[in-house]
């Protein structure tokens, strides 16, 4: 592994040295989005300064330039999740347009009444709500795999939720309320011995450790740029090509046609038909070195920062009796979900903010986790490299402020 000089990572983020409310802002909510970097703020800039042109449509020197730099973002994101070609390379707004890309045209194309679409009990409404309108459309049933106290999915239970009439399984490689990484290998094994495609909800794991769609041999991966010191606005689907040949585009217009009449239209090959209208080229050249800036820090080096990270915080958090942990599942990564005993997480997110403690507080978009542990919300803390064991350590004192000031 590289040096990893935690001084130089923190000045890499402006944003890092803010005040909020007079006090040194501690950024602990990365899984809802990342703060961004210098370099990847200056390649958004420099390509509306220098670069500004739209792509795959002007035989002029600008479109060209900003075509070329867009293609080699789609190649470097192919070789950083290592995708066979660069055209399983979809770009889209974020997670979530991903999964409903893939929810809309999947199920176009192989839902039919009565079948099966098989999620599980920790997904983020962005892979349920998708499938749920899917199902809808096409009389199908969804079925949950369910998960236990300690937020671990059943899989022994996987194989008997199979049917012939499931047609794709939807799971979160890791869960944003409870950390749990799931054993996605494993799950997809299990459904390929039945011939059924995968998708992996990557929002969560993307950002924090090495995907290796190949090696993983998932159909489809989806994640989102802004969780991964990217901009806003830009997100990833990788489909395995046979599946995005034989399923239909989401939306129509620009440059996903290859012919146009009033009687008939022809699509695009790929990646280009998944690709309607003009693309966030900026959002793209972003990406492309958000990625290189991870790369130069290492994602073995990421994954092992935040781990260390997230022992820490667990060790300090299990020694105060008045602290539950929602989420214990032994695999975990870098986020901690928790109650306060008698104190509203929401009030404590407000005084938490006024200490200069940056919390998500509330359900996390995924209302059936709360509902499954009977709770209406939970605190979050969720863990970056940039992020220090001292800022941790600040943190538990805040936590006992907060308990003087609301008990
Ligand atoms: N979770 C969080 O604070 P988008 O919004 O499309 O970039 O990502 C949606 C999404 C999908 N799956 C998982 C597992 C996620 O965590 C998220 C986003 C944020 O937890 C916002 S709710």
């Amino acid at each position: 592994m590289k040096d990893f000089d935690i001084s130089k990572i923190r000045s890499d983020f402006p944003i890092l040295s803010r005040q909020v409310h007079n006090r040194p802002i501690v950024y602990f909510d990365n899984a809802a989005t990342t703060q961004k970097p210098i370099d990847i703020i200056e390649r958004v800039n420099r390509y509306y300064e220098w670069e500004n042109a739209n792509i795959h449509r002007g035989a002029h020197f600008l479109a060209n330039e900003a075509t070329e730099f867009y293609e080699a973002g789609r190649s470097k994101v192919a070789e950083f999740i290592n995708a066979k070609h660069a055209r399983e390379i979809i770009f889209t707004r974020g997670t979530t347009e991903s999964i409903n890309l893939v929810a809309f045209s999947f199920s176009e194309r192989y839902l039919l009444e009565g079948d099966e679409v098989v999620i599980t009990a920790m997904e983020h409404h962005a892979n349920i709500v998708p499938w749920q309108m899917a199902c809808e459309r096409k009389k199908a049933k969804l079925k949950v795999l369910p998960m236990d106290k300690n937020g671990i999915l059943e899989i022994e239970k996987l194989p008997e939720l199979l049917t012939e009439r499931t047609k794709i399984v939807a799971v979160t490689h890791i869960s944003n309320v409870l950390g749990t990484i799931n054993p996605i290998k494993n799950i997809i094994e299990t459904a390929h011995q039945q011939n059924i495609p995968v998708l992996i909800d990557g929002a969560q794991s993307v950002p924090h450790q090495k995907v290796d769609v190949q090696a993983l041999d998932c159909d489809f991966f989806c994640f989102s740029g802004h969780k991964m010191y990217a901009p806003m606005g830009i997100g990833v689907l990788y489909g395995k090509e046979h599946y995005l040949n034989e399923i239909p585009p989401y939306q129509g217009g620009g440059e996903m046609i290859r012919k146009v009449t009033f009687e008939k239209t022809t699509y695009n090959d790929l990646p280009f038909k998944f690709e309607a209208g003009t693309p966030d080229v900026g959002g793209v050249l972003a990406l492309h070195a958000a990625i290189d800036y991870m790369e130069n820090i290492g994602l073995e080096q990421i994954a092992k920062t935040e781990h260390d990270l997230l022992k820490h915080a667990t060790e300090k958090l299990q020694q105060l009796d008045y602290i539950e942990i929602i989420g214990n599942a032994p695999d975990k990564s870098g986020l901690i979900s928790f109650l306060m005993k008698d104190i509203h997480p929401y009030d404590a997110g407000t005084i938490l903010d006024q200490l200069g403690f940056a919390v998500r507080t509330g359900h996390h978009c995924a209302e059936p986790i709360m509902d499954f542990f009977n709770i209406t919300s939970t605190i979050r803390i969720s863990f970056s490299f940039y992020n220090t064991t001292k800022e941790i350590d600040n943190f538990i004192v805040a936590l006992e402020r907060v308990r003087t000031m609301l008990l």
